[in-house]
């Protein structure tokens, strides 16, 4: 069992707005995992910020008429806000072009690249590339489009085709157009530094095959396919501004920088970094997260970034050697989003600005934990799945209120109108009071088990088992009747039921925090660090805060 958690959310581009398909891509699941962890007594560290280099950002700059840092600030704040009021709570989120973390982020990059090249790993090669003769410029693989050279499918971008999720190479992409403006490319000659993948396809297919059991079979499979392609050697170098310097006196390497995919992950390493300079005075404690085999590493991406964190990263932290590779890449599928019947991914151009699947317009509206509870139970864990603002309703309707809200309810409430506001005298409990206790500890134990293996939704799914089970056992002991018949049975059913109660807050605190902290409350118990262990039966008389209603019961068309 690895000592301490060191886990990774995939790096937003700092070009647009969060919505509910990214969140419930990377960054929800990983902070599930993270407060499990950290409710279980482990020591986790929980990684992010913004991936602000590259053309991506630059060509945002320049539709803008703003500079490349101007838009990379603007988005990085504007995705903390959003994380924030999803407590989504990082313990750093950084930015490899924000103020604070560009010097010692471009120091580990040039780092990263010096000592892969003085080890001979790059291949210096004058190639042909894509030209933009309008803009004057190269173009970066993101900024061409055409058809795929593997599978024909129109719209493929120069990295990666979404269609069949193979590697593009741009020369061959068919009828290739700019993206900046969408005139057609021609090829030029220019020189870049290419790293041969191919050099680790050994080390990188043993480190893989040593995966089976614990990886997502999706992830193992990709990338022992893409292998199985032959790894092709990629250019680590751009010839645009907006990045970090290639660390090469060699003038060939003038004015260009490393690619943005070679900078950004080692974001997860300088951003570690710079969060134990600010919380102790010295950068180097990032050591004992990044190069100590007791810390395991898990990066949560999106699909499409399964070929640089199951094989590109890894190959360059083989290369580099100072550093560990990940203990888990747990990759989710595309969330899409369906919007008055049809399907599609979240596009700025096609998904209205005031609509409440960007994060900032759903905050203005909704709680926290309703998007939370949905996008997991939603979660595209092996396959895509889609958002649809109807449905998301419906459950919250006849899940998060009318079972699990219910429950508690109807408990909380009858405490303070029967039992004056305090827990009961439970020593009348029964064999069915015994058995419900039971069940809920098998809950604790299913959850946890489901968390750890990167099973979100049946994790979710147990928590709600258990919340059902719950009325269940509310309706088969009626307290309104032995209220009358029976007031120790009465006292010791109420009893159990604020027992499960606060079970349910345990079980709900990785999912929904908030609704955990407001049960918590409720039980007249001060703000405690949830711990993943079956709680003690509360003494009688134990005085219970104020019932309050939990989760808010949502009108059919309130997302619309
Ligand atoms: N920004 C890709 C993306 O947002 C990229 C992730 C980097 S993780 C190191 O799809
Ligand atoms: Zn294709």
């Amino acid at each position: 069992m690895p000592k301490r958690y060191l886990v990774t959310a995939g790096l937003p581009y700092s070009n647009g707005r969060l919505h509910v398909g990214h969140i419930g891509g990377a960054y929800l699941p990983a902070d599930t995992y993270v407060r499990y962890l950290r409710a279980r007594g482990d020591e986790a560290l929980y990684i992010c910020g913004s991936d602000d280099n590259g053309v991506a950002i630059e060509i945002s700059a320049a539709q803008a008429k703003t500079t490349p840092q101007e838009i990379a600030t603007r988005f990085h704040e504007r995705q903390k806000l959003d994380f924030a009021g999803l407590r989504i709570d990082f313990d750093v989120y950084g930015g490899t072009h924000q103020p604070a973390f560009t010097e010692l982020h471009e120091r580990f990059s040039q780092e990263f690249f010096k000592r892969i090249f003085d080890k001979g790993y790059f291949t210096k090669r004058s190639t042909k590339q894509l030209y933009d003769p309008k803009a004057n410029r190269f173009l970066p693989d993101r900024y061409v489009r055409g058809t795929c050279h593997h599978c024909n499918a129109p719209g493929a971008t120069g990295d990666q085709c979404e269609a069949c999720g193979q590697m593009i190479d741009p020369l061959l992409l068919i009828d290739p157009i700019s993206e900046i403006t969408h005139e057609p490319a021609e090829v030029r000659e220019t020189t870049h530094w290419y790293l041969r993948l191919n050099d680790f396809e050994k080390p990188l297919r043993k480190w893989l095959e040593s995966k089976r059991d614990e990886w997502r079979s999706s992830v193992i499979n990709f990338a022992l396919g893409q292998i199985k392609q032959g790894l092709p050697e990629r250019a680590m170098t751009r010839d645009i501004e907006w990045g970090v310097p290639v660390p090469l006196d060699d003038p060939d390497a003038k004015d260009k920088v490393l690619f943005v995919w070679f900078d950004a992950p080692i974001g997860y390493v300088s951003f570690t970094a710079k969060l134990c300079e600010q919380r102790d005075g010295d950068w180097r404690g990032y050591e004992k997260w990044w190069s100590d085999p007791e810390t395991a590493i898990v990066h949560f991406i999106g699909e499409d970034n399964t070929v640089f964190h199951a094989l590109i990263w890894p190959a360059m932290l083989t290369a580099d050697g100072r550093h560990q590779l990940p203990y888990n890449v747990v990759a989710n599928n595309f969330i899409n989003i369906r919007l008055s019947g049809d399907e599609a991914k979240v596009s700025k151009s096609k998904t209205p600005e005031d609509s409440p699947v960007w994060i900032e317009e759903y905050l203005k509206r909704f709680d926290p934990d309703a998007l939370r509870y949905y996008l997991t139970a939603i979660a595209p864990e092996n396959a895509r799945t889609a958002f649809d603002p109807r449905d998301f309703v419906t459950r919250n309707n006849s899940e998060l209120v009318a079972a699990f809200g219910n429950f508690v309810n109807r408990t909380l409430t009858f405490a303070a109108r029967y039992f004056d506001g305090k827990v009961p005298d439970a020593a009348a409990q029964t064999d069915v009071d015994r058995e419900h206790v039971k069940l809920a500890d098998e809950a604790l134990k299913k959850v946890g088990k489901n968390i750890e293996g990167h099973r979100y939704r049946l994790a979710l799914e147990e928590m709600m088992a258990f919340a059902r089970a719950c009325n269940q056992y509310f309706g088969v002991r009626e307290p309104w009747r032995t209220r009358k018949e029976d007031l120790n049975d009465c006292a010791a059913a109420i009893a159990t039921c604020i027992h499960a109660v606060h079970y349910l807050a345990i079980l709900a605190y990785p999912f929904m925090p908030g609704a955990a902290r407001k049960l918590i409350a409720m039980l007249g118990l001060p703000e405690e660090t949830i711990r993943w262990e079956p709680p003690a039966p509360l003494a009688a008389g134990h005085p219970l805060g104020k019932p309050a209603i939990l989760f808010e019961k949502l009108l059919p068309d309130c997302m619309d």
